[in-house]
């Protein structure tokens, strides 16, 4: 296996509880953007409750960040939003488009947990503008451009018969969704055998769209969650280029492999720079966000030469 392509920030972790001026107990899996040179975070925590709001911090260089003093958002008190939030809002996965941030948010409710579409222009104010899924669903990003006159993106629904796999769904006014397609399964004796989800939104490169997904391994001690990638064609991401085979992350670090919920690591958000590098944010844990940085050619490169495959070398 090649070395790891993920560079860990020697000052990880870069957020805790500590770092929050109002009461929760974490801090993790946080979409990114970057707005006028500034980097924004925005953040999920557990409330002391263990329902889950989303929290702001905003930084000059991506990896120092001062937190508002209060919650971004947190659930809806009136309205057809209130009654699918009242569990809490969490993993918030931040697209820019055209000249505006669309948010996607899983809301939590009795009825299971459905995925929330928002809008903001700074990050001052927000506007929730629907549900874009039924329960049960999680893990949607939207691609940051229409493909095809199409707005896409995808998404992980849950399903009693297959495992959670990546699927694809396509829209012509953001709210309305269709045309489903399964794109990426779990692969049985790989390190991602359980389940997959989509983690940031993907990114543009000239050779596809790199998609920074999570894996998961069931243990005897639990779940392992870890990232890797993907690369899907660029005019028809139903299609893919390949899926690197190694995973691209794992938890290593202390605070990845206890906390909330032990050996995780769960990306919702990174931010591709203009010398071909990468910020990647993860929560470690549940309980922390770290980030670490990688080459976009090298992760895309290794979904060309290091495809997995039915006879998974690794
Ligand atoms: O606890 C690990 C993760 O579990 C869920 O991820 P998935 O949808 O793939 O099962 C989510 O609750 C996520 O927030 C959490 O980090």
């Amino acid at each position: 296996m090649s070395e790891p392509v993920i560079n860990r920030y020697e000052g990880n972790p870069i957020l805790t509880w500590n770092d929050v001026p109002y009461p929760v107990g974490t801090v993790h899996n946080a979409g990114v953007a970057k707005r006028s040179g500034k980097y924004i975070m925005l953040f999920r925590s557990h409330k002391y409750n263990g329902r889950s709001i989303i929290g702001k911090a905003v930084s000059d260089d991506g990896y120092d960040f001062e937190v508002d003093e209060e919650p971004f958002m947190t659930p809806a008190e009136e309205g057809v939003f209130a009654e699918y939030e009242a569990f809490g809002v969490e993993d918030p996965r931040i697209c820019p488009f055209e000249d505006h941030y669309l948010i996607c948010y899983s809301a939590y409710s009795k009825y299971g947990v459905r995925i929330g579409l928002a809008r903001t222009d700074d990050f001052e104010t927000l506007e929730r503008l629907a549900f874009i899924s039924q329960a049960d669903m999680r893990n949607v990003v939207i691609f940051p451009e229409k493909i095809g006159g199409r707005y896409v993106r995808l998404d992980r629904p849950h399903s009693e018969i297959n495992p959670w796999s990546i699927w694809i769904s396509y829209s012509t006014d953001l709210l309305h969704w269709g045309e489903s397609k399964l794109v990426i399964e779990p692969l049985t004796y790989h390190w991602d055998e359980m389940k997959v989800g989509p983690g940031a939104p993907p990114i543009k490169t000239e050779q596809g769209w790199l998609n920074i997904y999570h894996g998961v391994f069931e243990t005897m001690a639990g779940a392992v969650y870890r990232l890797g990638a993907a690369l899907h064609k660029l005019d028809d991401p139903s299609e893919l280029v390949g899926i690197a085979d190694p995973w691209i992350l794992r938890p290593e670090d202390p605070w990845e492999r206890t906390g909330y919920v032990p050996n995780v690591v769960f990306t919702c958000g990174t931010i591709p720079e203009s010398d071909d590098s990468v910020k990647i944010y993860w929560g470690g844990a549940d309980t922390v966000m770290c980030v670490g940085t990688a080459q976009l050619s090298e992760l895309v490169q290794l979904c060309i030469d290091q495809p997995r495959t039915n006879n998974s070398s690794v």
